[in-house]
């Protein structure tokens, strides 16, 4: 975005549109107060400028016709003492289609053009209130389905990762200083040069390295927050995968049928089970000799094996062990894997013995019925126990560390490895400093200090109009 970009006034409806109690106008840019000037009549007469982050009660009018379209009330927060950094305008009005859409057409036509997604919150980074992690977390609160994620994302906003991170970056330059000045004296090294060195690098591995692995560890702890747990249900047809699915998130989402191969796509919702959000996907039963659509459903089921983080492998204790079932087992056993022996409620014909005998299996089996909400709440229960709990395992919610933060912290520990081996065995200064700096880039990145645009248009691209 160029720089005459950044001077442009821009506005946009920052509520869903549609019916309800109030519709938010937002504007953000030198022009703001001017417009709100020009289409606000206060009820009482107010200073100019109105009083900055007060509410003012009054109508918004049509300058050229002088019609009233709506009662309102308007705000002005004055920069830098807002959102974006910038004078901000927000008008909060009756919410309705054509309400919003009338005043948003009145102060486009008054010099302020339309917000691209993110773009207030691209310029609060813009004007140094935010940080690129923080801005992230902006979207993570926004996107939070649960307690969890809302938490971590809140954390991040209030800015502890950033300035983690900053904290590092001084330690790394600090490095980067006395490998300056190693290089500088060379010739005739003082001892003490050598030993101020060695104490930056000896800091640097005790204390930054781990901590960065660290985060990079609970790497896995935030997506699942972030994204939700993904959980896939496969069986043979008929064991009752999509009652299950409809049990646990509570409503009719797939067909269950007594007809097998009924489910042919994968289906997914979710439900919230100790602070978390569960993505369950129902997916098509496998089993030998499909028809062409059934086939297909199956490759998507595998498919989606793969890229979940817990597999779910239901069997139908009212049925005998087959060549379906060793299919399964053989597909799943490399995941994480939770067994359920469905339909207690039928005469037995598989137990647990004889999956673990067949099988070698270790993985934990629960008989339950799909139809018996006991059952299905002690199933929730038993998933917070035996996978959250591995997840979390004690944490207090990590940061909220996305893929790209992810990718950063490991380029900077690669780096900084290379440079502290070298400082010690005293390598060419200069590759060593090269080192120190990819490290400091790479945690500057996370930043948003030095980031293209294209990093930065990916980033907010994510983002809805009106944020
Ligand atoms: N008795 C009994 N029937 C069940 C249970 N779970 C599912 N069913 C029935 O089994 C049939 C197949 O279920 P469905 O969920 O469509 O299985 P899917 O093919 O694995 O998705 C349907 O008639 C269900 O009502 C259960 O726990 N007990
Ligand atoms: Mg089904």
């Amino acid at each position: 975005m160029d720089n005459a970009c950044r001077s442009e006034t821009i506005c946009a409806i920052a509520t869903p549109i549609g019916i309800g109690g109030i519709g938010i106008i937002k504007i953000s840019g030198p022009d703001a107060l001017i417009l709100l000037q020009k289409i606000f009549r206060p009820a009482r007469a107010t200073s100019i400028p109105p009083p900055s982050h007060k509410l003012i009660y009054g109508w918004i009018v049509d300058p050229k016709t002088g019609n009233l379209i709506d009662e309102v009330l308007a705000s002005y927060m004055a920069r830098p003492r807002s959102y974006t950094g910038e004078d901000v305008v927000e008008i909060n009005c009756h919410s309705g289609y054509a309400v919003l859409r009338r005043i948003l057409d009145l102060v486009l036509a008054h010099g302020a053009r339309l917000a691209r997604p993110g773009e207030f919150t691209l310029r609060a980074f813009w004007h140094g209130r935010l940080d690129l992690s923080q801005a992230e977390a902006v979207l993570d609160l926004i996107h939070a389905r649960s307690d969890k994620a809302l938490e971590a994302a809140g954390k991040q906003l209030r800015k502890g990762f950033g300035e983690q991170v900053l904290r590092w970056r001084e330690d790394v330059l600090e490095l980067e200083a006395q490998l300056e000045a190693f290089m500088d004296f060379s010739e005739d090294l003082e001892a003490e040069d050598a030993s101020a060195l060695e104490a930056v690098a000896h800091h640097v591995e005790r204390n930054v390295l781990p901590a960065l692995r660290r985060i990079v560890d609970r790497y896995e702890q935030a997506r699942v927050l972030r994204e939700g747990l993904s959980m896939v249900l496969v069986g043979k047809p008929n064991v009752g995968k999509s009652s299950l699915l409809n049990a646990l998130v509570g409503q009719e989402r797939a067909i269950v049928t007594p007809i097998a191969g009924t489910t042919r796509d994968v289906i997914e919702d979710g439900f919230l089970v100790g602070g978390v959000w569960v993505r369950v996907l129902d997916t098509a039963g496998i089993r030998e000799k499909p028809d062409m659509i059934e086939s297909l459903g199956i490759e998507r089921t595998l498919r989606s094996v793969e890229e979940a983080d817990v597999v779910v492998w239901i069997v139908d204790q009212s049925r005998p062990l087959d060549a379906d079932d060793d299919r399964i087992e053989e597909k799943t056993r490399h995941k994480r894997r939770l067994v359920v022996l469905n339909k207690r409620d039928c005469p037995m014909e598989t137990d647990a013995e004889d999956l673990r005998a067949r099988y070698g299996l270790r993985d934990a089996i629960v008989p339950l019925c799909a139809h018996d909400p006991d059952d299905i709440e002690r199933w929730k229960r038993f998933l917070e126990t035996e996978v959250l709990e591995d997840i979390f395992l004690g944490l207090e919610p990590a940061f909220a560390v996305n893929a790209r933060h992810k990718e950063c912290l490991e380029r900077a520990v690669t780096a900084l490895e290379r440079a502290v081996q070298a400082a010690r065995t005293q390598g060419l200064p200069e590759l060593v400093s090269e080192d120190v700096r990819a490290a400091r880039a790479a945690l500057e990145e996370i930043l948003g200090l030095h980031v293209d645009d294209a990093v930065l248009d990916r980033i907010f691209a994510r983002f809805c109009i009106g944020k």
